[in-house]
């Protein structure tokens, strides 16, 4: 059951690739919403195979009283002819979580802000975006498109001059990631959530070679700012700050997380290596190693 920020004209990322999951397995789905019926109609007209993919469409007014009680959830689960128990919530709100659980419902919390996870802590997981759900911990089929622990995704492209970064030693760590600026990256970056991805790297003067990133507030350092800091796989016996750098980003790893110790979060790093390196020979991958965009500079 999925509710509210769902369907602006730009789906929430993953969204897609969900609903359409859902629906080839024929599982039920309703969109409670707390717009108007007429304006949730509206926004998912602009989503091909949306509207058949949903059993009931309801919206805020068309019940009496709104989120966070729970007769949204329960006038939904009526219609679907389903026991609330067995249903699960999908949320980006937190009035809606708390009419999820009081509807008696599972709730997966996807917090639409940044960093509010832990304002969350009624929903029975919260998760940084719709990449992350396990549809098998609800007891729904699993996802099959993953492919040697990494997600593909349709491949998309940042560029830009390598910035200074915190300057925080990365490099001393053995981990430099060369920084580009996230200005008029704004849309770009919020149709793709924070996380750990990986792809190709083209420097016009140096080559195209693996890389993998992270995106978003490095929680173990809790930026206020998100960056982006790719790690170009290859030992390079010079910086090239300023040097126009540009990627093509092929799939996904995972959320970024926080870590007990600066070890472990490097440890991790290495593994999220390890996992980009393989997967990159791929030829599902491979192919994008000769894309022009990585090659011309302007
Ligand atoms: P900063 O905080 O300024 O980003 P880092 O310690 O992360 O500093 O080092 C990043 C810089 O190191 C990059 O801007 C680049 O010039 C250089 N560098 C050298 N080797 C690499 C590599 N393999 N991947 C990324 N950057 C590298
Ligand atoms: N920072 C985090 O706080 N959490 C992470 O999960 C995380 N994952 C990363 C994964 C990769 C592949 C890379 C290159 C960086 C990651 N970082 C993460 C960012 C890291 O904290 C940052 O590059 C530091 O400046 C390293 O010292
Ligand atoms: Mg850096």
């Amino acid at each position: 059951m999925f509710s509210n920020q769902w369907c602006n004209i730009k789906a929430l990322p993953g969204a897609n690739r969900l609903i359409k999951h859902l629906s080839g397995h024929r599982v039920p789905m309703a969109l409670a919403s707390s717009s108007p019926r007429e304006n949730i109609e509206t926004k998912i007209s602009f989503h091909q195979g949306w509207k058949e993919s949903f059993s009931v469409i309801i919206g805020g007014d068309e019940v009496r009283l709104g989120k966070p009680s729970p007769e949204i959830f329960l006038e939904v689960a009526e219609r679907l002819n389903v026991n609330p128990c067995s249903c699960l919530v999908i949320e980006d709100s937190l009035p809606g979580v708390t009419a999820g659980k009081a509807a008696g419902m599972d709730v997966v919390a996807v917090p639409s802000i940044p960093k509010q996870a832990h304002l969350y802590t009624s929903a029975d997981e919260v998760i940084n975006s719709l990449l992350d759900l396990q549809p098998e911990k609800w007891g729904l089929p699993p996802f099959q498109d993953w492919i040697k622990d990494t997600l593909p995704l349709e491949p998309w492209h940042i560029g830009g001059p390598v910035v200074k970064g915190f300057g925080r030693g990365s490099k001393v760590l053995g981990i430099p990631t060369a920084n580009l600026s996230t200005e008029g990256y704004g849309s770009l970056l919020s149709e793709h959530p924070s996380g750990v991805y990986f792809g190709w790297a083209g420097l016009s003067k140096r080559g195209v070679f693996k890389m993998v990133m992270s995106i978003g507030w490095n929680p173990y350092f809790n930026n206020t700012e998100k960056t982006i800091e790719p790690w170009l796989l290859h030992d390079f016996d010079e910086d090239f700050y300023g040097e126009e750098l540009r990627l093509t980003i092929v799939g996904y790893i995972r959320p970024e997380a926080n870590f007990s110790s600066l070890q472990s979060l490097i440890e991790k790093i290495h593994h999220d290596r390890k996992v980009a390196e393989e997967a990159l020979d791929l030829p599902l991958f491979f192919k994008y190693k000769d894309e022009p965009y990585l090659k011309s500079s302007t």
